[in-house]
């Protein structure tokens, strides 16, 4: 069958619909062909199905894209963004500015999409989140978007659960739809995101699943021969089938399939064919990933029906057939609400508040008032323990702080204990505390997905397991999410487990990140005061890195109090008239034996300050003057004490400075006898203090 073949027998698709069509599948070739980069088959491919579904059924203001209850659409399928630049360009969505108010301006205009993956054009490679409104994730890492649409369904049932009253049982009643293909298929996140979606049976996930049995490296029999839909079927799922992505009517029927599935997720399998209308690259993994150069954009136009040599060419009536569908619908949904929104105040005036305050990302009035003082005691307490009952104190005045572990929450501590906290189930959506299963790359997406809905959602699991969840953790930074990762049994601490679960270069891992607050408290005190900057951030992911150990509570009246946390690091206890010899850093676990070494150099007469040092980034965005004053540049006799990997020590110790560290993997063994090994006591830290005491002072 040729190529036209296969177009002209498409009955369904007609006249303004065809037209539709056919201008988001020349504008994504067109894009790709300027960028000389891209990926023009699959928008192409996928046009009818993304029609279909964002005029007949997406509910969703373009006018006001940032409204609460609107219906998501996830491009699972990050590298088809043309698809996705063409639907915001031709439905005129608006620009939002960073505190979502709608601006004036259109999000994707018609230069932008001639300027795709161009510098600061709004149509980079991959959708960014925060970058161009209408996107509402990133997507690129195959597999993110649609395990981030878990996320989002999450947030929405839990949404429903707590705020839908009386009266007003469709507050929140929002679908979420992901276009995903063979690659997010194949990566384990999705499966992983599914099982679980499955389980919460959570009937507002929608996967539309383009089979186009292509991927890059070309048929996908080269690799994957699963039956997908038996797959979908044993994980409590929906099933359905559209044998033809152009047509319109069957695919319209499967999205009233899923509408009126009201207990368990959908999965649309739909056939289409890469680069459709192009004849010498339809079907062919030459439509993935390349411009398909001029002549083929000719050849396919003219199978289109369209004008050759126009480019990015919207016809006629184009924009106002979308205005007509998508436009009007979603703008009579989205007034409806907000016009009733007054009401709920009215009948509901706490539940409002809460609701506007965590939509704008603030923070309850008196958020801080319970988050306790822990006395000091030398033999203290784990800070994965201090952290359960200031989390718990945040939790109780902040009720939409919700989370849960990777099946560990009673080893991170991590349980909202409050009465009636309750646990998230396909029984209770309003339940706080949440079971992600072990599966920790699909609760970072899904963490991502919750916090998108704007609840403050916070994932834990051991820190060694953060290996599995990179992925999802790297785009909670690109995305700017105040996603809140809780990771435990932080270190060698953990003892007996062994170098399986002994973090090594995690530390080094996660502050080579970019955007991401990583802190790593000392005492019990440290862990509320950062708990304290963790909730107050807005456009941060944190990382807090607790122990299993105990550790002492460090006695504040003789010490530096903990609200130096806040600035990354501070001087804990210094040498007299802040004049040291040498400065001892350490972080977590590791301060207190700085301490203990400090206290022994004072015997003897040795002038050293300690730092605790709980937060590089924290600590690196503090002006100079304030990092000369706890660093001073003039006093090179410097040590680290970090139960870690040295790597990146020296920026802080200077490269003749001495990073007490760990250079191997760990061993299986009791904690005691781990430290001793690997050189984390007193004895060792005050001889390499005397050290650098004299080594600079011979060079001075
Ligand atoms: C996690 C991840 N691995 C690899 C890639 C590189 N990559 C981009 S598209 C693609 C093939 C995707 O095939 P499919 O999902 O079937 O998309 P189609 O070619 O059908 O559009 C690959 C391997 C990626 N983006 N993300
Ligand atoms: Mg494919």
């Amino acid at each position: 069958m040729s190529t036209a073949t296969v177009f002209s027998s498409s009955p369904v698709l007609q006249t303004m619909d065809l037209t539709c069509v056919n201008t988001i599948r020349t504008l994504s070739m067109d894009g790709v062909q300027a960028a000389n980069s891209g990926h023009p088959g699959t928008p192409m491919a996928l046009a009818p199905v993304a029609y279909c579904l964002w005029q007949q059924f997406l509910r969703f203001d373009p006018q006001d894209p940032v409204w609460p209850n609107r219906d998501r659409f996830v491009l699972s399928i990050g590298h088809a963004s043309m698809l996705l630049y063409s639907l915001l360009h031709l439905t005129e969505v608006r620009a939002v500015s960073k505190d979502y108010e709608t601006l004036g301006d259109v999000s994707v205009p018609l230069d932008s999409l001639k300027a795709f993956r161009q510098l600061d054009s709004r149509c980079p490679g991959h959708p960014e989140y925060r970058w161009t409104s209408g996107v509402e994730t990133t997507t690129g890492p195959l597999g993110q978007g649609v395990a981030t649409s878990v996320g989002i369904a999450i947030g929405r049932q839990w949404l429903s659960a707590r705020y839908n009253r009386p009266g007003f049982e469709d507050l929140f009643d929002f679908n979420v739809y992901a276009l995903c293909g063979d690659g997010c298929m194949m990566e384990g996140i999705s499966s992983e995101a599914a099982s679980l979606a499955g389980h919460l049976r959570l009937s507002n996930l929608c996967w539309i699943y383009d089979n186009n049995h292509i991927t890059i490296e070309g048929n996908t029999s080269l690799a994957f021969t699963e039956d997908v839909a038996t797959r979908f079927i044993g994980y409590g799922w929906n099933v359905t089938r559209v044998g033809d992505a152009n047509d319109l009517e069957m695919l319209a029927r499967a999205f009233r399939t899923f509408r009126s599935t009201k207990d368990r997720p959908t999965l649309i399998i739909v056939d289409s064919h890469i680069g459709y209308g192009a004849p010498h690259k339809q079907d062919t993994s030459g439509a993935h990933g390349e411009p398909l150069g001029e002549e083929e954009i000719r050849l396919a136009k003219r199978n289109y029906g369209w004008p050759e040599d126009k480019k990015f060419y919207v016809p006629d009536g184009v924009y106002d057939h979308f205005r007509q569908g998508i436009g009007k619908r979603g703008k009579q949904l989205r007034d409806a609400w907000f016009a009733r929104i007054g009401d709920y105040r009215k009948q509901y005036p706490e539940l409002a508040e809460e609701l506007f305050r965590m939509q704008h990302r603030q923070l309850p009035e008196g958020w801080d008032r319970d988050l306790p003082e822990f006395p000091a005691d030398p033999k203290g307490l784990a800070t994965r323990e201090s952290s359960a009952k200031v989390l718990n104190a945040a939790a109780k005045n902040i009720p939409w702080l919700i989370g849960g572990a990777a099946d560990l929450a009673p080893s991170t501590k991590t349980r909202i204990t409050l009465e009636g906290a309750g646990d998230f189930s396909e029984e209770n959506y309003a339940g706080r505390n949440f079971h992600f299963g072990i599966r920790e790359h699909a609760m970072g997406a899904i963490l991502n997905g919750m916090s998108l809905v704007k609840v403050r959602p916070f994932g834990a699991g051991f820190f060694i397991f953060v290996d599995y969840m990179r992925g999802s953790l790297r785009l909670s930074a690109l995305m700017e999410l105040p996603v809140i990762y809780v990771f435990t049994h932080d270190s060698i601490g953990v003892g007996e487990d062994g170098p399986t679960h002994q973090p090594i270069e995690h530390l080094a891992h996660m502050r080579a990140m970019p955007g991401l607050i990583m802190i790593r408290p000392a005492d019990a005190n440290e862990v509320r005061e950062a708990w304290k900057v963790i909730l107050q951030l807005h456009h941060a992911p944190a990382v807090l890195v607790l122990t299993r150990q105990a550790l002492p509570t460090i006695d504040r009246a003789n010490y530096a109090p903990a609200s130096g946390l806040a600035r990354g690091a501070y001087v804990l206890a210094d040498a007299p008239g802040g004049n040291p010899e040498v400065i001892l850093i350490g972080t977590g676990s590791e301060v207190s034996l700085c301490v203990e070494a400090y206290e022994q150099l004072k015997k003897e007469g040795v002038r050293a300050r300690v730092v605790s040092m709980p937060s590089w980034e924290l600590f690196d965005v503090q002006d100079k003057s304030y990092r000369e004053s706890v660093l001073p540049p003039r006093v090179k006799a410097r040590v680290s004490v970090e139960v870690a990997s040295d790597f990146g020590w020296s920026k802080y110790t200077g490269s003749e400075g001495c990073n007490i560290c760990i250079e191997t993997f760990g061993v299986s063994a009791p904690l005691k006898q781990l430290f001793k090994k690997f050189g984390f006591n007193v004895e060792n830290v005050v001889a390499a203090a005397k050290s650098q005491i004299s080594q600079h002072q011979t060079k001075g």
